[in-house]
């Protein structure tokens, strides 16, 4: 018996990663009877061409299909269409969530006018002292970019995620030319024609398992609570720990050091204002009773 990756998963088949070889495998027969359905990313232990367990998730996605995610590149476009701080922080909180380590792309830097490439290199700036990884490059697909960004890939499960038309598949494309996937229009017309193909695999990129499947988009639910909230923040969560009260939602509260902060310009008012959105939207969420 060995123990693998699920690298490629096609119409029943499985092709398996163990010790640098691929491995062709089916599901056990009782695997359908106990509605367990492997996925890219699996951990498994096969043996003469059956995959025999499935091993725990660490997570998992459901489009695309991929399970034991350690990292997303979260492509946002820096214009077309424009830029949302919201729509990043959704991302990001949902990732955190999930135990998924966001690295930000910023994509159609080249298409910014002097003032807003100023302005966005601020914001950029802001996030990488939150600590997250940013890649925001006049020339996004600048040869030493792309090589800093496979660097830190490297050895993990990795999916791209960010809005259609963020640039998903142009990025994949530069990252593994081989593939060819559809962009744009074309991509937009080959959905409409319900162009569905069952196939996922993770490419391997120097040594990072990237999804070929250029995935899930935002975040419209928030199934965390509002005390799991603010540690979703890096920023905040480094804070809390000043704070007058333990477990203080840094709203109201006395002494508040995340306040504070923010009063000194220490941390970034549009990611205070999201996590204030944020709560509003979890206290005035319906109750989730399949949690
Ligand atoms: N100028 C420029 N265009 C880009 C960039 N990234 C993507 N695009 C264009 O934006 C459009 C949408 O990109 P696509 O990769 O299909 O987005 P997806 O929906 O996220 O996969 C395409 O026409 C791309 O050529 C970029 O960095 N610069
Ligand atoms: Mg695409
Ligand atoms: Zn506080």
């Amino acid at each position: 018996m060995k123990t693998g990756i699920i690298q490629q998963s096609l119409s029943g088949f499985y092709d398996v990663l163990a010790d640098g070889q691929l491995y062709r495998t089916r599901g056990r027969g009782n695997f359908r009877a106990r509605k367990i359905k492997p996925v890219v990313g699996d951990r498994v232990e096969f043996a003469d061409g059956y995959l025999l367990k499935v091993l725990d998730r660490r997570n998992q996605l459901v489009r695309p299909p991929v399970a034991n995610i350690d990292m997303a590149v979260v492509v946002t476009a820096a214009t077309q269409p424009v830029f949302s701080a919201n729509l990043l922080d959704r991302q990001l909180v949902g990732l955190e969530e999930q135990g998924i380590m966001p690295v930000i792309f910023f994509s159609k830097v080249d298409l910014l006018d002097g003032e807003t490439f100023s302005r966005l290199q601020a914001i950029a700036d802001g996030y990488s002292q939150i600590g997250y990884q940013v890649f925001f490059n006049r020339d996004p697909f600048a040869a030493s970019q792309l090589k800093t960004l496979v660097e830190s890939l490297k050895g993990k499960i990795v999916t791209m995620m960010g809005q259609t038309g963020a640039g998903k598949s142009t990025l994949l494309n530069h990252l593994a030319p081989g593939l060819n996937l559809a962009t744009g229009e074309i991509s937009q017309a080959l959905k409409r024609g319900r162009h569905t193909t069952r196939k996922v695999s993770l490419l391997d990129v120097d040594g990072a398992l990237i999804a070929d499947t250029p995935g899930f988009s935002s975040y419209e639910t928030f199934d965390m609570t509002v005390e799991e909230l603010p540690r979703l923040f890096p920023e905040m969560r480094k804070l809390a720990v000043n704070c007058k009260f333990r477990g203080c939602l840094h709203l109201k509260e006395p002494h508040c050091a995340v306040k504070d902060a923010l009063e000194h310009g220490i941390i970034m008012k549009s990611r205070y204002d999201d996590y204030v959105q944020f709560h509003d939207i979890i206290v005035n969420q319906k109750p989730n009773y399949k949690k």
